[in-house]
């Protein structure tokens, strides 16, 4: 009897399933999920370098573990860093761990990055145990470059990090006639950031002149980043940005390209060049990845840019951050700004330096 109940229910679960199962459902009952069994081990673990530092870097192997179990089971692989938060997590259902299902080079969930002089530390799991079953550390002593490479058919071009040395804008400058004392823009290593040690901490007033123009700043040169990109559709042109928005609301970036039309080399007129403008209104709270099409940019409202009045990748040159208060003018605004970089091909993603 107890035997019939057992089966009763157990077909009479199958009913209910077969009657809403939805791919949720199917995923849930799948052998992807296959909990460990009393006796799981692990039979063996190499990792593919055995010294404690470890260089992720482009012409080096990313961190890859050839491991065993003696059964097949649902795990996950953390990656923390000791240092700064960032987080990745790598999940599958197999036997064995290889490169096919498991490589890393750095790659990061969320919005913050793993660094050099990090230490990462890794933890294997399985479904139905708590404790991890595998543990590792290893010490990043270098990351891959992404700038001015082209990696699965998307091209990098790193503008600024705002690390320190390393700063590609030039010094930043404001409206002369709002409250001048209470203008910041400067490398930031106090709050957290996405890159590096440092991101870049832009505040002002707009109160005492209330047009929304508060301060900006500039590639170094206007001229620095020509004959960078190639020729190809604006739509397939991004320029990618990660912002941090404060409670302070009210505050937009202005994203500013220059392209060089009418010269070439180590000058800059805006008399006979394109400007393009795309406004950013900060209306969230902490950080996010901002990415725009060069065809979303439309002509500037100020200061010149009269070149041939096309919009042309290939003729990017410059790139200009300034910070406003819009749409109201008047108002106290900040944000911060971390790793700015242009990309061809597709929108930035971190996740795709584990595929270099
Ligand atoms: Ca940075
Ligand atoms: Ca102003
Ligand atoms: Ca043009």
């Amino acid at each position: 009897m107890k035997v019939l109940t057992a089966i009763s229910v157990f077909f009479f679960c199958l009913g209910i399933i077969s009657c809403k199962r939805t791919a949720k459902d199917l995923d849930i009952l799948g052998k992807e999920y296959q909990a460990a069994s009393a006796d799981f081990k692990v039979l063996s673990v190499v990792r593919n370098r055995i010294n404690d530092g470890y260089r992720l870097a482009n012409s080096n192997s990313p961190l890859v573990y050839n491991m065993k179990f003696s059964q097949e089971v649902t795990w996950k692989i953390t990656i923390t860093s000791k240092a700064t938060g960032a987080y990745q997590e790598f999940n599958g259902f197999s036997d064995t761990i290889a490169d096919y299902n498991f490589k890393w080079r750095g790659s990061s969930a969320g919005y913050r990055f793993f660094s050099v002089a990090d230490t990462a530390i890794i933890n294997l799991t399985v479904l139905g145990r708590e404790i991890p079953v595998f543990r590792d550390t290893i010490n990043i002593i270098n990351l891959p470059n992404l700038s001015n490479n082209n990696i699965k058919g998307v091209f990098h071009y790193l503008v600024g990090d705002f690390e320190s040395g390393g700063n590609s804008f030039g010094t930043p400058y404001n409206d002369v006639s709002d409250d001048g004392s209470k203008f910041i823009a400067v490398l930031d290593e106090i709050s957290d950031k996405v890159q590096g040690l440092s991101s870049f901490y832009f505040a002002g007033s707009d109160a005492l002149n209330p047009n929304t123009y508060v301060g900006g700043c500039d590639t170094r040169n206007l001229y620095d980043l020509a004959q960078k990109f190639s020729k190809i559709s604006p739509d397939s042109t991004y320029i990618n940005l990660y912002i941090k928005g404060t409670e302070k609301k009210g505050t937009s970036l202005l994203l500013i390209v220059y392209e060089q039309d009418g010269e070439t080399g180590s000058s800059f007129n805006l008399n006979i060049n394109d400007k393009y403008q795309n406004r950013v209104v900060v209306d969230w709270v902490g950080w996010k990845l901002v990415s725009i099409p060069y065809s979303k940019f439309t002509k500037a409202t100020s200061g010149g840019g009269l070149g041939n009045n096309e919009l042309e990748s290939d003729k990017i040159s410059g790139f200009s951050i300034q910070l406003e208060s819009y749409p109201d003018g008047g108002k106290d605004v900040e944000a911060y700004i971390d790793y700015v970089i242009f990309t061809q091909g597709k929108p930035f993603d971190i996740s795709i330096i584990d595929k270099i």
